[in-house]
């Protein structure tokens, strides 16, 4: 695997064109953030490349003559992206073809220092779709511009973070010298040499694909300034306090060649003061926040000389995030029906959220989509209780933990819809479109509107699951395959009652729940449209006749059948119950509604 990278870039400082120049690449695929760069030395013009405006150039040959002609094309490309990102100001990342494209805007801090853009790779293997490069921050320095004095070297660390992992981080400067840097994710070197004046030191951090990641500090060098030293809290480079407080006191040193007349500081947070004293300085309070507040203090003295020293302090966050399950809702999660669920919730933390992930009592985990609001689009679930655990964790690995007990109904889908079925769901469907929902063959899913005395077929949204409330009561004929799906949905509470509407004629009524329904017509309530009465079903024989008509379907041939009688009496052939996901014809003379007992609550 060999990865071939050109890179692109205005140069610093200057609108010529030089044969010879060193120049900052840098790459992003974020507007203003750099996530790469990288110096390169014995740029190239080639004649060429004169139709690019002056002030944009271009790459380093590759010195290859195999190369040569992948060159060409790629520059060719090459252009089309960069003026791309310059028209729209915008970052992009494509592979095509084993091409990698990235490119944007990056707007260095502190005015024109080097603007970079956008980069080209190859990638000769085509199994690897890792084109994600390292993303490297600083911590020391912690602000992009900075100065320090004494010694001519500086130590610096920061982290490297990828999808992949970092392989190796080194340093780098415009002198061309370079070093590794101690540990990868966390990285860290306490060598980095300096010159007078300005020094760009990039660092750059490979993952296990070969991706560049890379980032910047510029460091203004004085030898001339004082040396200031920070001896409390520490006198090493990051001090992370015990409890998280809200302030700190630092004293330390300051001398040099000439008299120090002032030590000031600043942090990263924002906030700044001078300090007591000079060539031993203290400052009593300095403000903290949750996370690093770089301290940097600065020393002058009486030639205007300036040197500076910094001090991560790092606040600790010790309170853990919240995290909520919002769907299911307590009251749905003992209905499902199905073999998979979508969960849904919300989580919230003092600092930031890490991710959010989730297991089962069943042996399923995963990572949920999003943070502050998360998912799992699909929890798979078995029969029965499903105990869920959703994990909150913060940057901090501080965790916090939801449950819910999903419960999974017992279905018997497969029995009931073989072959030619009259259909019924007991559920509200998570699904509207029937053909998605229930699987019927080919279009075989109609509803009869009693009304207008006429079939609604699929994909007539008439005869659709919508709305999906009113799902539970409604009938369809349907016709299976073996093996039918097992709809997803929330069953109607046993205790709930189900308002079902009937037109003069043969309505085409579902049992709404999941499990047996009695047939008892005294039981069973009628009730005349335009009036506010329920009357027994026994007691409204000029409104709906007192029994059904079901279907059962052939054994040995479930697309044929017969119609079976369903009434309250048991005598021959007869049966004085409506099985679960089937429907029955009920014949009304008058518009009416109707209300079978439910069978959860025997005060009915
Ligand atoms: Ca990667
Ligand atoms: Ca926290």
């Amino acid at each position: 695997m060999k990865r071939l990278k050109i890179l692109l870039l205005f140069p610093p400082k200057t609108s010529q064109i030089p044969s010879m120049y060193k120049y900052l690449v840098g790459i992003s695929d974020q507007p203003g953030i750099r996530t790469s760069c990288r110096w390169f030395s014995e740029m190239e013009t080639n004649t060429w490349m004169k139709c690019i405006p002056s002030w944009l150039l271009l790459l380093r040959g590759f010195g290859s003559t195999e190369l040569s002609l992948i060159r060409v094309q790629l520059i060719v490309i090459m252009l089309i992206v960069v003026f791309t990102c310059l028209a729209s100001a915008e970052t992009r990342s494509a592979k095509s073809s084993g091409v990698i494209y990235t490119g944007g805007f990056v707007q260095v801090p502190g005015q024109a220092k080097s603007k970079m853009i956008a980069t080209l790779s190859t990638d000769t293997d085509p199994v690897d779709d890792d084109i994600t490069p390292p993303v490297v921050t600083f911590d020391l320095p912690a602000v992009w511009e900075t100065t320090c004095s004494g010694q001519p070297t500086i130590h610096i660390s920061g982290t490297a973070t990828d999808d992949t992992g970092v392989v190796s981080v080194v340093w780098e400067n415009q002198e061309g010298d370079t070093g590794t840097c101690t540990g990868t994710d966390s990285w860290s070197s306490s060598q980095v040499i300096l010159v007078e004046g300005e020094n760009l030191v990039c660092v750059t951090a490979v993952d296990s694909a070969g991706n560049v990641g890379a980032s910047s500090v510029l460091i203004t060098y004085n030898p001339n300034g004082p040396t200031v030293t920070i001896t409390v809290p520490t006198t090493g480079y990051t001090y992370t306090t015990p409890t998280p407080v809200s302030s700190l006191a630092v004293s330390g040193t300051a001398s040099g060649d000439r008299s120090v007349t002032q030590v000031t500081w600043s942090t990263v947070k924002g906030a700044s003061g001078t300090c007591t004293g000079t060539d031993t300085w203290s400052i009593a309070s300095v403000p903290l926040e949750i996370g690093n507040n770089t301290l940097l203090v600065t020393a002058t003295d009486s030639a205007g000389e300036f040197g500076s020293k910094t001090l991560n302090i790092i606040v600790p966050d010790q309170v853990a995030p919240s995290v909520t399950i919002v769907s299911p809702t307590l009251a749905k999660a003992p209905l499902r029906i199905g073999a998979s669920v979508p969960v849904s919730g919300t989580a919230s933390d003092n600092t930031s959220l890490k991710q959010i992930t989730w297991a089962t009592d069943k042996g399923y985990n995963g990572t949920c989509t999003g943070t502050s609001n998360w998912s799992i689009s699909q929890l798979p679930l078995e029969i029965g209780d499903n105990h869920l655990t959703v994990t909150a964790t913060d940057d901090w690995d501080n965790v916090n933990t939801a449950q819910l007990t999903i419960t999974r109904q017992q279905t018997t889908v497969a029995s009931a819809w073989l072959g030619l079925t009259i259909a019924a769901l007991p559920m509200v469907p998570d699904i509207a479109d029937a053909k998605e929902a229930v699987g019927f063959i080919a279009n075989s899913w109609a509803s009869y509107d009693t009304d207008l005395g006429i079939y609604h077929t699929y994909p007539d949204v008439a005869c659709w699951l919508q709305p999906k409330e009113n799902t539970p009561g409604r009938g369809f004929w349907g016709a299976f395959a073996t093996g039918t799906p097992d709809p997803l949905g929330y069953a109607t509470p046993l205790d709930s009652q189900v308002t079902i509407h009937l037109y003069p004629g043969w309505n085409i009524v579902g049992n709404p729940y999941n499990t047996n329904l009695n047939w008892e017509p005294d039981r069973i309530r009628v009730r005349v449209t335009g009036t506010s009465v329920w009357a027994s079903m026994s007691s409204s024989s000029d409104s709906v006749r007192d029994y059904a008509i079901g279907w059962q379907q052939d054994a040995s041939n479930p697309l044929t059948g017969a119609y079976y009688p369903i009434a309250a009496d048991t005598s021959d052939g007869v049966l004085n119950y409506m099985a679960p996901w089937r429907a029955v014809w009920i014949k009304a003379f008058e518009e009416c509604d109707l209300m079978f007992p439910p069978p959860g609550d025997p005060q009915f």
